[in-house]
């Protein structure tokens, strides 16, 4: 088999980069190690920054989001002196978009089917072989046989976890890392949402987030420690613990209910460079991983992909090959703003073991800064709603 952008991973940093490179008349071919229900049965981001939802747009993939999709002019932030708002449309003029990945990922995986894509799941043992020549090449297993894909460019869209990063010898790369001493146990219920935007809170006894994917299914999750394991959080566990974090006139009405997925996910920071290698360019979190605090995580994997699809495209359509040297540096440049953000608001909404009551004030003054500044706030809707691509 023959294309001319391999995509390693379904994920999606992997279908949105196939769909827009398809939609320029780019063959690709994503090989997936997961079959397709695992891959959607996986609940994570629920933020789009305006980048990415104009990206979606582009792709022509926007429709059910724009139909069910919740603009949130602003966000709440809520400390032990009471809840405070940010309102960035009033800040900086822009709005996020509360829509979930899992549905992202369902509308992307339908546009692809619908323009014919070809997508491998459940490829078993990718290999990805002599990226540094211009004839690189994939090999993978499925029902038992190996198979070949030959390339022009291979596109490493899997994850944290995947096989693209590692490719790149050690010695050739260098990694950038913080792993914070805490987790997030997250829980989804068909429930009414606690508030009309998210609730970030900051409280003694730790992180706490309302968010929400609808207007009957809500998304919420609390700081724990790493030792935790989720099996040792009941329902009523994690709603009580909730409703200690989040501020009175909120817990006391809000709905609560069985959870329909419950997990805990560690937080990290973490950058890889250089993202590219020879005819290898890694996009998404098999490039950088960052806490979800501030909501970057996916809307980074786009902004790689928005880079990544402009350098194919001068390179492949218009003969520009140089224009791929860029792809790394320009992608670099936005996500260490998008780590300095994530890294800014883990830091100051939660609480860290090794604390210390000089910590605890830093924290309070700098929350204080957010509420009553409006240098801070313009600062911190600039972020959070998206920089510029
Ligand atoms: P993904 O990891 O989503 O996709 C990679 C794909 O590659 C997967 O489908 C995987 O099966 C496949 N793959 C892996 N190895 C392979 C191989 N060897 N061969 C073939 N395929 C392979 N971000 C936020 O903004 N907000 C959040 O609240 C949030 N919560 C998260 C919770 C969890 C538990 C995790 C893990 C991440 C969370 N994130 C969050 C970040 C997340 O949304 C990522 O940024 C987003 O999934 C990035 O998309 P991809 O780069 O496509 O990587
Ligand atoms: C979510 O809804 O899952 C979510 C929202 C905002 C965040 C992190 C997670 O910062």
């Amino acid at each position: 088999m023959r294309t001319q952008v391999a995509i390693i991973g379904g994920g999606p940093s992997g279908l949105l980069l196939s769909q827009l490179l398809m939609k320029a008349g780019i063959s690709t071919v994503v090989l997936e190690r997961k079959s397709r229900d695992y891959v959607l049965s996986r609940i994570r981001a629920g933020v789009l920054e305006q980048g990415m939802a104009d990206l979606l747009r582009e792709a022509g993939v926007a429709e059910r989001m724009e139909r069910e999709g919740h603009v949130h002019d602003g966000t709440n932030l809520s400390t032990a002196h009471g809840m405070f708002r940010v309102n960035f449309k009033e800040r900086v003029g822009k709005s996020v978009i509360v829509y979930g990945q899992t549905e992202v990922t369902q509308d992307l995986y339908e546009a692809q089917d619908a323009l014919g894509a070809t997508i491998v799941h459940e490829a078993d043992n990718v290999a990805l072989h002599d990226v540094t020549t211009d004839k690189p090449y994939v090999t993978y297993e499925k029902d038992g046989q190996t198979h070949r894909l030959d390339c022009d460019y291979i596109a490493g869209c899997d994850g944290f976890h995947g096989v693209s990063r590692p490719t790149i010898p050690a010695e050739k790369r260098q990694e950038f890392e913080r792993v914070y001493p805490f987790g997030w146990l997250g829980i989804l219920s068909r429930t009414k949402p606690a508030a009309e935007e998210l609730i970030y809170a900051n409280h003694p006894r730790g992180f706490a987030l309302a968010s929400m994917r609808s207007d009957t299914l809500s998304r919420y999750y609390v700081q724990v420690p790493l030792t935790d394991k989720v099996e040792q959080w009941s329902d009523q566990a994690f709603w009580d613990e909730l409703r200690r974090r989040l501020p009175d006139e909120v817990s006391q009405t809000m709905e609560t209910g069985p959870s329909i997925e419950k997990s805990i996910a560690p937080l990290r920071s973490f950058v890889n460079e250089p993202m590219q290698w020879g005819r290898l360019f890694l996009v998404g979190d098999a490039a950088h991983i960052v806490p979800p605090t501030g909501a970057k995580g996916l809307n980074l994997a786009a902004s790689d992909v928005h880079y990544l699809l402009e350098a194919l495209k001068a390179a492949i359509l218009d003969k520009d090959a140089g224009a791929l040297d860029q792809y790394g540096p320009r992608a670099l440049t936005r996500i260490w703003a998008a780590m300095r953000f994530s890294w800014w608001m883990t830091t100051l909404m939660h609480r860290f073991p090794d604390q210390t009551d000089f910590d605890q004030k830093i924290q309070e003054a700098e929350l204080h800064q957010l509420e009553t500044m409006e240098s801070a706030q313009i600062t911190m809707a600039r972020n959070y709603v998206g920089l510029p691509y």
